[in-house]
């Protein structure tokens, strides 16, 4: 492997290719005619634009990416986290064109992408799991004894689902029809599948994943966990590595458990096992992400691996570079995503920023695409950085955050900065007492 093609714009691609200059690898970005000014464009060895702003005609369109990798030469191609990272079919054309793909097989990806599919892996693997149905379920009266036996409140989820889009909670046999129907047609208008599948619902559990690392050679890592419950409708906005509820017991556990999900099925590459925790600490699969995440850098920080540099080297085909029994957490990392944001509507506020002052000094690390005279574009993701803090405990890893959000200056735009500010000072967070309702139940 000599060259690789980011297929992916902002910080994601700006830490691509930093992993990538580090081991000596060429790189070539993509952009779309809105990313002419964009920081990927500038770092990298080549830049080739691939489209008009909109993502379906450049990020999203295959054609342009193949085209671009071709003309430049490539040997890799790395997806970064959304756009074409979980698309299959983008994986198997990368493979059919002799390109290395920088993740996982296209089978794997398509075989975790799909929720029912999953299921049965992580069943068959002995994962826990929540009561629930058999595969999709396909009739109302197929639904009702599902209902009948798992109970309620129960959720229904689209097969292709994610994002949390399309889910229907239901609490009562009466409303069962109804929800059901709704289901089913939101499976097919957003994903193109009509498949459902219906869980015992979880009213107010912790989000807890698992980092895998795992090579061609039959090592399987995992690297601890990140707790990543602090959302707002399914967007991610703090993340902490390790949950800070876990203990010794717990963590070896869960690693365990995605671990013999991975082996099962012969997972290579970097993945996420997602579960969900009950009040009472049981944990229950939820799904697998088959790519590197936003929140990586967390267990970068207390595992002392570059995640991302390990996913490359193991494209290429190398060996772990470290010991899978022994990998050694130490300290704790927490990450902000910083919004260009409407801090009362959370809407996106995209513009020039005017002036940045980037906060740094001891456990201070920033993963970002702005600088002072760049305009964020109003038709991508709003998220313009990520702030990871690293403390030997919690308490000083928090101290570092509220200290490194004081420094940080983004003029000309509006940001969430201080909605983490406050979010820092709250004494349940504080205290490590969150979940996925927090911030609908909690006043900042
Ligand atoms: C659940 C759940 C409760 N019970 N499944 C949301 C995203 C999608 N991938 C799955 N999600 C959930 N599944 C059962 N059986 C609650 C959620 C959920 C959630 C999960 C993780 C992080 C944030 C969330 C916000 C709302 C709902």
């Amino acid at each position: 492997m000599k060259k690789v093609l980011i297929a992916n714009r902002g910080e994601i691609a700006v830490r691509v290719i930093r992993a990538c200059q580090e081991l000596g690898l060429k790189t070539v970005a993509v952009y779309s005619v809105a990313d002419k000014e964009s920081l990927h464009t500038k770092i990298a060895d080549e830049s080739i634009c691939i489209g008009p702003g909109p993502s379906i005609k450049s990020y999203l369109h295959i054609p342009a990416i193949m085209s671009a990798a071709e003309v430049a030469g490539v040997d890799a191609l790395h997806p970064g986290y959304g756009f074409l990272s979980e698309n299959a079919e983008f994986a198997a054309c990368c493979e059919k064109y002799n390109l290395t793909f920088i993740g996982p097989k296209a089978e794997h990806i398509r075989a975790l992408g799909n929720k029912v599919e999953a299921r049965a892996l992580a069943e068959a693997a002995n994962v826990p799991m929540l009561p629930g149905s058999d595969g999709a379920v396909s009739s109302i009266d197929e639904a009702k004894k599902v209902a009948e036996k798992i109970g309620f409140p129960l959720i229904i989820k689209a097969a292709a689902g994610g994002g949390g889009r399309g889910m229907k909670v239901v609490n009562k046999m009466g409303d069962l029809d109804v929800q059901f129907q709704i289901a089913q047609q939101e499976a097919q208008s957003f994903f193109g599948n009509p498949d459902v599948f219906i869980e015992r619902y979880c009213a107010k559990p912790r989000h807890v994943e698992v980092q895998l690392v795992c090579d061609h050679h039959g090592n399987y890592a995992h690297i601890g966990e990140r707790d990543c419950s602090i959302q707002r409708r399914h967007q991610k906005l703090v993340e902490e590595a390790p949950c800070p509820v876990f203990d010794r017991q717990k963590r070896d556990e869960i690693g365990q458990i995605a671990v013999r999900l991975a082996k099962q099925v012969g997972y290579r590459s970097l993945g996420t096992v997602e579960f969900l925790m009950d009040e009472d600490g049981s944990v229950y699969f939820m799904e697998v992400n088959t790519r590197a995440q936003v929140e990586h850098p967390v267990t970068e920080m207390v595992g002392h691996i570059d995640l991302i540099k390990e996913q490359i080297k193991i494209a290429a085909g190398d060996p772990l570079s470290f010991d899978p029994n022994q990998v050694e957490l130490r300290g704790h990392a927490m990450e902000c995503r910083i919004n260009a944001e409407d801090p009362d509507t959370f809407a996106p506020w995209p513009g020039k920023i005017t002036a940045y002052h980037e906060p740094g000094g001891p456990g201070v690390r920033i993963d970002s695409m702005i600088y002072s005279g760049y305009t964020v574009p109003s038709i991508y993701d709003s998220m313009i950085a990520k702030l990871i803090t690293y403390g030997k405990d919690r308490e000083e890893c928090i101290v570092r955050m509220r200290r490194a959000l004081g420094e940080m200056k983004v003029d000309g735009i509006r940001t969430n900065i201080n909605f983490h500010l406050k979010l820092f000072s709250h004494p349940k967070f504080i205290a490590g007492d969150v979940s996925t309702k927090f911030l609908e139940q909690e006043t900042l």
